[in-house]
């Protein structure tokens, strides 16, 4: 039993609050029950502070302090602190991948995936780790990942001669820790084991409207959005994820956010590339290829090391270019970070309270004082968030790794009738890269009367794949090992190769 209605509104009445009980009445008694549920999350003083919080941080940011207070501040990261896929020559990637497989196969790597979002820009009413994408093999995101968790699992196990476990842990909210649990029950959580998928949520709290008032989106209801995909790291301590990484004896974790296609799950190059250098917290970052494009910058603020958010960033920053014409803030965080668990730990029981809110101003559905609904067709309503990056400045040895965009970094944030990051451009990425691969192992395409498709080597990344061509994560994390299946053949488009495919191109050499 929670609160009494007396109790619950004397409470509510002392903090300005009290129109979240205005249909008490009204409601039934699962509604109600629900209602208290919600307000007992946060006291009557967090709620306040909260309330306030946000209406003062909206102030601020309306009247302009948000964009270009930075600007001064702003440096590139130091050249020293950032490698490069592609600056490295082959001998030192493979260093660095053989010391990524060693931390993997002795067990010490975890995955954690950032899928609490609402991912309201594509506007699916499913979590975004479910869309398929359209490939032949109509894998969604979360399979694609789960399966190169498996592969990567075996390319660490079979180098060092052992059986090793990445385990994945899920970071849902809310919104998708319902659905997204349903789907990896459905489907025998794409083979891995069910100990080694670690699903907690974050937290949520209430919309704010300008005048600092929490939102009502129902009569008995709450508007609550989850706090950010910075929200990890109280998740973290709240579901005693930490301690569970510790009893696993994990000491390396790669953190990515869901909608990436290309993402390289435990990404070996990247887990070796920073235990080489020490580094406590590690950013994968490609070079940004517009000065607007949607992803924050990782530079130095203050000396500081961390990233500036694209809505936060002025146009004129943005577009600066170095006298040889490439731009000077062009590290492009792609939400791919790296951390030891010394750093998660120190960062949940120590630094969290430091971390700043951001604001972010949406239209939050609600119902007016008469009890009806109202779609705003103006924002309304504030919604405060913590960003997963924030935590870089208390690194003490933080280092940024730029990878190449085409093998990497393919987005899907938005539906196809926008011009950027649809399910046709993550699609045709996934496809020109396994193109590439093959390509690269020694097979040709050709038409149905034998003639050759194409007989470039490689693709740029921007370019249309000319066939479809789909390697199964199972076959190949990373475009290793095809040759034993594909030198020398001729094939046709469409063309997918699993893991039987494999097994029987394998035995008709
Ligand atoms: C993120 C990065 C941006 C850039 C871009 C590249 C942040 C804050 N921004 O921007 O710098 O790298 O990705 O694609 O990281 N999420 C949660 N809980 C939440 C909110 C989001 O788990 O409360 C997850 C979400 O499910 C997704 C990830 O965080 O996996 C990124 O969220 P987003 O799509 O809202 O971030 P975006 O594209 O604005």
């Amino acid at each position: 039993m929670g609160p009494s209605e007396e109790e619950l509104r004397a409470r509510l009445q002392r903090v300005g609050q009290a129109h979240l009980l205005r249909f008490w009445a009204e409601l039934e008694p699962a509604q109600r029950d629900s209602l208290r549920e919600t307000l007992a999350q946060l006291s009557a003083e967090e709620l306040d502070e909260h309330c306030r919080r946000a209406a003062e941080a909206c102030a601020r940011e309306r009247g302009g302090a948000g964009q270009g207070g930075l600007d001064g501040s702003l440096e590139p990261i130091p050249a020293e602190l950032l490698g490069s896929v592609c600056r490295s020559d082959g001998a030192m990637l493979e260093r660095w991948e053989e010391e990524g497989l060693r931390q993997i196969s002795q067990d010490k790597v975890a995955v954690l995936l950032l899928a609490g979002g609402q991912g309201t820009r594509l506007g699916v009413p499913y979590p975004k780790g479910m869309y398929d994408v359209g490939l032949p093999s109509h894998k969604t995101l979360y399979q694609i990942q789960a399966e190169r968790i498996r592969r990567v699992e075996q390319l660490a196990g079979g180098r060092f001669g052992v059986q090793c476990t990445i385990p994945w842990y899920i970071m849902t909210s809310e919104f998708t820790l319902g659905p997204t649990e349903k789907f990896f029950q459905e489907h025998n959580y794409f083979n891995l084991k069910k100990p080694n998928v670690v699903m907690f949520e974050q937290r949520m709290l209430p919309a704010v409207t300008f005048d600092g008032k929490a939102i009502l989106e129902e009569k008995g209801k709450v508007a609550l959005a989850p706090d950010g995909n910075g929200g990890l790291y109280r998740a973290l301590m709240e579901n005693k994820i930490l301690e569970d990484m510790d009893r696993r004896g994990i000491q390396y974790i790669h953190v990515y956010c869901v909608d990436n296609i290309l993402v390289k799950m435990a990404d070996p190059v990247f887990i070796g590339f920073c235990v080489s250098k020490g580094a406590d917290c590690g950013a994968k970052v490609v070079e940004k290829a517009y000065p607007t494009e949607p992803v924050g910058v990782v530079c130095r603020v203050n000396g500081v090391c961390q990233v500036v958010e694209y809505s936060e960033i002025t146009l004129d920053t943005a577009q600066m270019r170095n006298p040889d014409g490439r731009l000077t803030y062009s590290s492009g965080n792609i939400c791919n970070h790296f951390f030891t668990l010394g750093f998660l730990r120190a960062i949940a029981e120590k630094f969290e309270p430091q971390l700043k809110y951001h604001v972010a101003i949406k239209k939050v559905p609600f119902v007016n004082e008469e009890g009806n609904l109202v779609k705003p067709l103006k924002p309304n309503g504030i919604k405060l968030e913590k960003f997963v990056f924030d935590v870089f400045q208390f690194s003490k040895n933080f280092v940024a790794f730029e990878v190449p965009r085409e093998d990497e970094f393919s987005p899907l944030k938005n539906a196809d009738t926008a011009n950027i990051d649809t399910p046709t451009m993550a699609r045709q990425a996934l496809l020109s890269q396994h193109y590439r691969w093959v390509v690269k192992a020694g097979a040709t395409f050709v038409d149905a009367s034998g003639q050759r498709i194409d007989k470039k080597h490689s693709l740029s990344g921007d370019e249309e794949s000319p066939v479809v061509c789909e390697i199964s994560p199972l076959v190949s994390y990373f475009g290793e090992g095809l040759e034993t299946y594909l030198k020398s053949k001729n094939l046709q488009s469409p063309f997918l190769l699993d893991e039987s495919a494999a097994e029987f191109m394998a035995q008709h050499e």
